[in-house]
């Protein structure tokens, strides 16, 4: 079953939307395996966005995802990381298809409100910066057969 971990980023968890965004990945089907509260410091903001270090936006990115908590979730699923990136919304709210978080909640790149992992090397790097696997619940859902086939 695939996993993929998902930020309620600093913006998100500010204007109260935390429950909001949690809901749209419950209700869709995905199950829910990890959850925290926590605030990023910067080393942990470089680990997470390596990949984007030299970026023009870059040191704005790391201020913004270090600025106040963020929710950190592990959700799983068949093809939970395009179905959560679907959820989501393309990365400019201004692209984002409407219905989508970023299209329904956004403004602007710079606070887009949600991070999903966007491949599943990504995730496999990703999930551990933020969980320990024993911080991981296997569990069954009880009306996982009303869901998936
Ligand atoms: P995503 O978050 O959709 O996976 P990404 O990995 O390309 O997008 O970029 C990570 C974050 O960096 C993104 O959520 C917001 C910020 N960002 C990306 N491109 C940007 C740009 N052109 N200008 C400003 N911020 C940007
Ligand atoms: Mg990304």
């Amino acid at each position: 079953m695939e996993r993929t971990l998902i930020l309620v980023k600093p913006d998100g968890v500010q204007r109260g939307l935390i429950g909001e965004i949690i809901a749209r990945f419950e209700r869709r089907g995905l199950k829910l395996i990890g959850l925290k509260l926590l605030q990023m410091d910067r080393a942990l903001a470089e680990r997470h966005y390596a990949v984007h270090k030299g970026k023009p936006f870059y040191e704005g990115l790391l201020a913004y995802i270090t600025s106040a908590p963020v929710t950190a979730m592990v959700w799983e699923g068949p093809n939970a990381i395009a179905l959560t990136r679907q959820t989501m919304g393309s990365t400019k709210p201004g692209e984002a298809a409407p219905g989508s978080i970023r299209a329904d909640f956004g403004m602007v790149v710079g606070r887009n409100l949600v991070h999903g992992s966007d491949g599943p090397e990504t995730a496999a790097y990703e999930i551990p910066l933020f969980f320990k696997e024993s911080e991981l619940v296997g569990w069954t859902r009880e009306v996982e057969r009303w869901i998936l086939e």
